[in-house]
């Protein structure tokens, strides 16, 4: 990886072992005829190993939100799991290894969920409506623009930008949901706040 001043480095790659696992197991039983005992072990193990990662995987896609995580959609088959991180403040680069210390990124919010997100901390959080979070914009300097920690555009104007942000140039590179006024601003680099992660 280069070192590039953008926001967008992507997450690692964590389904590339599994992958080689089912590649080289399915290569393995195509040539039994020939194989030793030896190998046939082996060949059972891949087969095993792929088997159990392929249950794993079943098993947590239609899982509910993990502890810690509030569920905004009211479609329970593709829950979008937020928290709002409050252990300590921090810059956006600390906060988003934060989150994805919890398999997360910091929040992705566009349209309705935005939305969701300014009256769940309104009305039901009255502690939380002093506070400012990062989430998972910021200015990618290659493209020129802001863009979502999943490489998309952000959509800019009012709502959800505050109607003069963003302001603060190239000292300004990351985005926060902004107390009191809820909208997205640009805030300094080194500004430490809380965070909302995405699961
Ligand atoms: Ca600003």
């Amino acid at each position: 990886m280069p070192h590039s001043h953008s926001c967008i480095h992507p997450k690692a790659p964590v389904t590339l072992q599994t992958e080689g696992w089912a590649a080289s197991a399915e290569h393995s039983t195509a040539q039994h005829d020939t194989t030793t005992a030896a190998d046939m072990k082996l060949v059972a193990l891949l087969i095993a190993l792929t088997v159990a990662v392929g249950i794993d995987a079943a098993a947590v896609t239609p899982a509910p939100c993990p502890d810690g995580f509030v569920d905004f959609t009211t479609d329970p088959s593709t829950p979008v799991c937020l928290m709002f991180a409050m252990y300590g403040k921090g810059t956006w680069e600390y906060q988003r290894a934060m989150c994805q210390a919890f398999g997360a990124d910091l929040a992705i919010l566009e349209g309705n969920l935005y939305e969701q997100v300014v009256e769940y901390i309104n009305d039901q959080y009255l502690d939380m409506a002093d506070e400012s979070f990062w989430i998972g914009g910021c200015y990618a300097a290659q493209e020129g623009h802001f863009v979502w920690v999943d490489g998309t555009d952000m959509l800019m104007g009012t709502p959800p930008w505050y109607i003069t942000e963003p302001s603060g140039g190239r000292a300004q590179n990351y985005v926060a949901l902004y107390s009191p006024d809820f909208y997205f601003h640009d805030l300094n680099n080194d500004k430490q706040l809380y965070a909302i992660c995405e699961f």
